[in-house]
């Protein structure tokens, strides 16, 4: 072939500043509610390949606080749409990564998980018995929706609707470790509710009786390593169930009898990676499946090979080469989700 499988880099970060420009593309149009999370993945792979300066910072930022909503402290997908735990996580870890926690009131924001909780229990209580409108919360600060931090059982709601799932369990423990604001939970409690979602054959669904899916095990991995829980976890059954993920292609799944797809390269390793179990992969493999579903031309990987590339697959498919250490490519934390140097920067300065 004489066709070199390597990383496409800079046509990669060519094709994550250009489809920010391109408001009109399908790619923009289907990414309209999420695109806060799309500035995640683009800018996080633009950092670990060497180049974030390729975006005006201030502009960025400025953008990220637009979607803010300061009356609850959290953030929308888009400019005017409504504050839900997914969005927060992804601006909170965009601040990051431009150093730039200056702009955020930090305690309203980590105060943000926890009211759209009570605002939950809240309507539950409404629902159930009309007396206890008059709750009054017991905590110090005067705010009282800081009371309802968590769902009685330790689980974490995603918005004021109420849906549970380890998916905002991850997303509570990293935001608010990120902003050191840990003690603002019952951190026992949420361990708990994480524990009660393992299964059998040592994976986690999203629920208590939940199937186990490559995404979620990554979700309850990453927030049991922020809580330093991880002896809750039987690393050769879980890393087995995870290192069976690899098919024949050398892609990996998110759970039996499905096909590989680039991003399961993220879920799948940070999570053995996590339990000390990475070397049960063949990296060269999965290595050369990521760089098969490049577009080498234009820049961008797909999901899997010959498929249409878009922003989410290029970033889980870096950052899975970045978790293979492959060269030029910068090392990531496997729980947080940002460049090794980025949480160093938080954690060290504190
Ligand atoms: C900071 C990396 C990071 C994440 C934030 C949102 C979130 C926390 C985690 C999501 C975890 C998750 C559930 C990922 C799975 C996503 C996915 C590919 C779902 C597709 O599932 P199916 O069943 O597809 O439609 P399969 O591959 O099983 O056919
Ligand atoms: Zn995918």
């Amino acid at each position: 072939m004489g066709d070199e499988l390597e990383l496409a880099a800079d046509k990669h970060v060519r094709y994550i500043v250009t489809v920010e420009k391109k408001k009109d593309s399908f790619e923009s149009l289907v990414m309209e509610h999420i695109r806060l999370n799309g500035a995640y993945w683009g800018l996080t792979t633009l950092d670990l390949l060497h180049k974030l300066h390729a975006v005006e910072a201030s502009e960025v930022v400025d953008w990220i606080m637009s979607c803010y909503h300061p009356e609850s402290g959290g953030f929308g997908g888009n400019v005017g749409h409504d504050p839900h735990v997914l969005y927060t996580l992804s601006a909170v870890q965009v601040l990051c990564l431009f150093d730039r926690f200056d702009v955020l009131d930090v305690d309203k924001v980590a105060d943000c998980i926890l009211f759209q909780i009570l605002n939950y229990v809240y309507a539950a209580l409404v629902a159930i018995d009309s007396k206890t409108l008059d709750y009054q919360c017991p905590n110090d600060r005067g705010q009282c929706y800081v009371a309802g931090l968590q769902n009685e059982d330790g689980s974490f709601s995603g918005d004021i609707w109420g849906e549970i799932d380890t998916r905002f369990s991850y997303i509570a423990l990293c935001t608010l470790s990120l902003l050191h604001r840990l003690h603002k939970i019952d951190v026992q409690k949420a361990v708990d509710f994480i524990v009660s979602c393992k299964n059998l054959d040592g994976g986690f669904g999203a629920m208590p009786g939940g199937e186990s899916h490559a995404g979620q095990i990554f979700c309850c991995v990453g927030a049991l390593a922020i809580a330093g829980s991880l002896h809750h976890i039987d690393r050769d059954l879980l890393g087995w169930w995870l290192c069976e993920r690899q098919c024949r292609d050398g892609g990996l799944n998110g759970r039996p009898e499905k096909l590989a797809d680039v991003c399961y390269s993220w879920w799948v390793l940070s999570s053995l990676i996590m339990i000390d179990r990475v070397h049960w992969i063949d990296k060269e493999k999965l290595t050369k499946f990521i760089l098969n579903c490049q577009d080498k031309e234009n820049g961008g990987i797909s999901d899997r090979p010959d498929n249409a590339v878009d922003i989410y697959h290029t970033y889980f498919g870096v950052a899975g080469l970045s978790l293979m250490e492959y060269p030029g490519v910068k090392p990531m934390d496997p729980a947080y989700a940002l460049p090794l140097d980025v949480v160093n920067r938080i954690f060290l300065r504190k």
